[in-house]
């Protein structure tokens, strides 16, 4: 008798992984606060401001030539859709802060179209956080914010930014768009913090 073995799909059959109250999907959502935005290489730049005002830029080229990882996460939309397994290619915020000087303790993110969203600054290093230009393969779609957004898994999907531009450090915790909305200031969807007083 042929044994079949159950371990093929792993634990992406069944519900194992799932943070409380979310649902799988297997396609990929768009969810934007505004229209999808247009930047070419050319004019991209990606800045890392200081609590001091020091700033540290980088131009496409000068992005493209650091250190690039693949890493294959799950990620969770607080309007409840689980991805399992999405892999991408990016830098690790730990090469880009890598030179940075601070005594900040959170980051305000900033991207092209001027959405923004806070976090505390370890939530950003130690392998927890990249600046990804690649989704599956590919050269990351526009909607999904290409050229780069920030990827930080472990937290909602609403921390990683799409069309990234800059990180500002910031003393104390300022609320991004989605926080001064009513959103959870951290948003663990393990601890189910959706909203502010979750
Ligand atoms: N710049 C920008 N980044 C953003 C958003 C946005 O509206 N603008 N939406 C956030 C939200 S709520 C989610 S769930 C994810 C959605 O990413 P996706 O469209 O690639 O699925 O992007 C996050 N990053
Ligand atoms: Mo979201």
């Amino acid at each position: 008798m042929a044994v079949l073995s159950r371990g093929f799909h792993g634990r992406r059959d069944d519900n194992a992984g799932l943070p409380p109250g979310q649902y799988l999907t297997h396609d990929f959502p768009v969810l934007s606060a505004g229209p999808t935005q247009s930047i070419s290489h050319d004019r991209w730049r990606f800045t890392v401001t200081s609590e001091t005002g020091e700033r540290r830029s980088w131009d496409w080229a000068q992005f493209m030539a650091l250190p690039s990882e693949e890493t294959t996460v799950d990620i969770h939309c607080v309007t409840r859709w689980s991805k399992f397994g999405t892999s991408w290619r990016g830098v690790s915020l730990d090469v880009l802060l890598a030179d940075v000087e601070t005594s900040a303790d959170y980051v305000l993110v900033h991207s092209y179209g001027g959405y923004t969203t806070n976090l505390p600054l370890e939530d950003l290093l130690d392998g927890k956080a990249w600046i990804v230009h690649e989704y599956e393969g590919e050269p990351l779609d526009p909607v999904h914010g290409g050229p780069a957004r920030l990827l930080v898994p472990h937290l909602y999907f609403w921390k990683s930014a799409k069309w990234v531009d800059g990180l500002q450090l910031t003393v104390d915790d300022e609320p991004g768009f989605w926080e001064g909305l009513g959103y959870h200031v951290y948003g663990d969807p393990w601890r189910e913090q959706r909203y502010d007083g979750d």
